[in-house]
């Protein structure tokens, strides 16, 4: 079954919750207050079946009273269309506009129209309201899927708009989001059962037994059980009114527009980059993300674009809209996400690649992580689907993405250091010159004709005599583990003074010499005596004779490690 969520926006009093009684049977004013006033207050939830297209239409009512604007704002965050209901009567009223600002705002521009309690008004009243509501929908950008006249008093007309209502439903299609967002609005305990939690699923599916993190608390939750409209269902999908009986969470903890996502999908953020349109607040200001209002500090990029750093980060994805709100309460603007998780924040980068960054936003993300790189699911989250790397033509090393143009800079730039430096250039130096990943300075060596890596050192094998490196390394390995005479090291030559210069081999005095490894492993093994020791000591400790450990120990004192006191030597460093 497919679930579309539809809310119902309009003037107070317009007849909203009276239609969605008569046609689903639901009073959605459900509070004691709410009876009591006949007014709704919160957000109601109702459905509307259409078994032969396999789609159920998930009625969100709002209330209308200006009073309660923000609960109107939040029933129409998570919704994909809107019935707008007009009282022929009254005709567009205030709150008539500002629910359509905020359809808007969300990124909808479309609905079905509804004039209600037909009853009350002759034919012609009728058709004036019709005019005025068409004109005004045309005025306002909204494009009407169809306009009907109904009385939920005499019934008249009921059939005809649930039948329009489900052609609308089946026309607007999937948000085309894989990774999942259930986005609450209430959270109770059940006595007996535990917590639920109660939102619309925006995106992806889950299924009973799923853990999920709680945002922005980062708790992580089970999900025990799934109802949809109080029964029990195996798995939830996108669009859907789900109520979960979770464990991991308080309902005290809980509060309206936190959300469920998956671990290590859809990331969190305190700052997102949008493009505003509309007038952005003078003063403080505060956004809707889906259900949650959150204020935030801004920077303006551009005459549109703004980086925002929020009061409590959020799950976004790009694409994701919403109306921006004054210290008043006031919508004066709408926002949407271009960036949902930049990481530099310089007003310079962000506005001279501007353009690429609406157009080709994967480019903008691969050059924003330069050297860096960006993991796969990293790029992932920002859209909220997986993406598939071999099409995006991008270096892949790794699970890291890197920029064509970053991977062919680097390139230059190391074959100009290579090129006057020449060979025996040790990758640790160059790895903390240039700031890059070991992987991604190995990957470009490796695409670099001519380059070697040898015992952690780049060579170049043209400038460099390659017998002479091989020797390099032959010595290395000859001398492991133990200190040896230059006798021994006679075929060795031509490379021990390199070795010994580049540090890898300690000269030790008395045509002695040691691998630097094993000099710090005899360091380690000396200090194991304690602050001092004698030179019985290090003789039975190192099993070393005379010959060579004198020589040993004085080449410690000489390196300022230890100090000769008489018998003893202490560890002055
Ligand atoms: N005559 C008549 N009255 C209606 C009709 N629909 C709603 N009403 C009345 O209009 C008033 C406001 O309706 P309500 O559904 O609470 O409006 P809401 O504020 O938009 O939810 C109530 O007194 C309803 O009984 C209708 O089709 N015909
Ligand atoms: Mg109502």
């Amino acid at each position: 079954m497919r679930f579309v969520p539809v809310g119902i926006a309009g003037h107070v009093d317009h007849g909203k919750t009276t239609l969605v009684k008569a046609l689903t049977g639901i009073d959605t004013d459900r509070l004691p207050e709410e009876k009591r006033r006949g007014m709704s207050i919160d957000l109601g939830f109702a459905y509307l079946d259409y078994p032969e297209k396999g789609l159920r239409v998930e009625l969100i009512d709002i209330p209308g009273h200006e009073r309660f604007i923000k609960n109107a704002i939040a029933g129409l965050a998570c919704v994909r269309g809107v019935l707008l209901v007009v009282d022929p009567v009254e005709g567009v009223m205030p709150e008539t506009v500002k629910h359509t600002q905020l359809i808007k705002a969300f990124g909808i521009y479309h609905c079905v129209a509804v004039l209600t309690k037909a009853d009350r008004v002759d034919e012609e009243t009728l058709e004036l309201a019709r005019v005025e509501l068409s004109d005004f929908l045309k005025d306002m950008g909204l494009r009407a899927y169809g306009l009907c006249a109904v009385s939920a008093l005499s019934g008249s007309g009921l059939e005809e708009l649930k039948k329009t209502i489900g052609e609308y439903a089946e026309e607007i299609s999937s948000a085309g989001v894989e990774f999942l967002r259930i986005v609450l609005d209430s959270a109770f305990n059940v006595k007996g059962y535990g917590t639920v939690l109660r939102g619309s699923c925006v995106s992806g599916r889950i299924e009973e037994g799923d853990s999920l993190s709680l945002e922005p608390l980062g708790f992580e939750v089970r999900v025990k059980k799934i109802q949809n409209h109080g029964v029990f269902v195996k798995e939830g999908k996108e669009g859907e009114r789900l109520a979960l009986l979770v464990a991991g969470v308080e309902p005290s903890q809980v509060e309206r527009g936190f959300v469920l996502v998956k671990k290590g999908q859809i990331a969190k953020s305190r700052h997102l980059l949008v493009e505003v349109e509309g007038e952005m607040p003078k003063g403080e200001g505060s956004l809707f993300f889906y259900m949650r209002e959150i204020k935030f500090k801004r920077k303006k990029v551009s005459e549109k674009v703004y980086l925002l750093t929020l009061e409590e980060p959020v799950c976004a994805i790009l694409g994701d809209r919403g109306p921006i709100l004054d210290a008043s309460g006031r919508v004066c603007a709408s926002y949407r996400v271009i960036h949902p998780k930049p990481t530099v924040k310089r007003k310079r980068f962000i506005k001279a690649r501007l353009d690429v960054l609406k157009e080709d936003p994967i480019s903008y993300f691969l050059s924003e992580a330069g050297f860096r790189g960006l993991p796969l699911e990293v790029l992932s989250s920002l859209f909220g689907v997986h993406i598939n790397p071999s099409k995006l033509g991008a270096v892949r090393i790794g699970d890291k993405l890197f920029a064509t143009t970053v991977v062919e800079g680097l390139k230059e730039k190391l074959s100009a250091i290579l090129s006057t430096k020449g060979g025996f250039l040790p990758l640790e130096e160059l790895k903390s010159s240039l700031r890059v990943s070991e992987e991604l300075l190995k990957y470009i060596l490796s695409q670099l004709k001519g380059y070697r890596l040898v015992e952690g050192y780049i060579l170049d094998e043209r400038r460099a005599n390659l017998e002479e490196l091989e020797g390099f390394r032959e010595l290395l390995e000859f001398m492991k583990g133990s200190i040896k005479e230059e006798a021994e090291l006679e075929r060795f030559k031509e490379v021990l003074p390199l070795a010994v210069r580049k540090g890898k081999v300690h000269s030790l005095g008395e045509r002695l010499y040691i691998l630097d490894e094993d000099l710090r492993e005899v360091l380690s093994k000396l200090r194991s005596l304690g602050d001092g020791f004698e030179v019985q000591q290090a003789k039975a400790l190192l099993g070393l004779s005379r010959k060579y450990l004198i020589p040993l120990l004085e080449y410690i004192d000489h390196l300022g490690y230890t100090r000769r006191e008489g018998n003893l030597r202490r560890f002055i460093k």
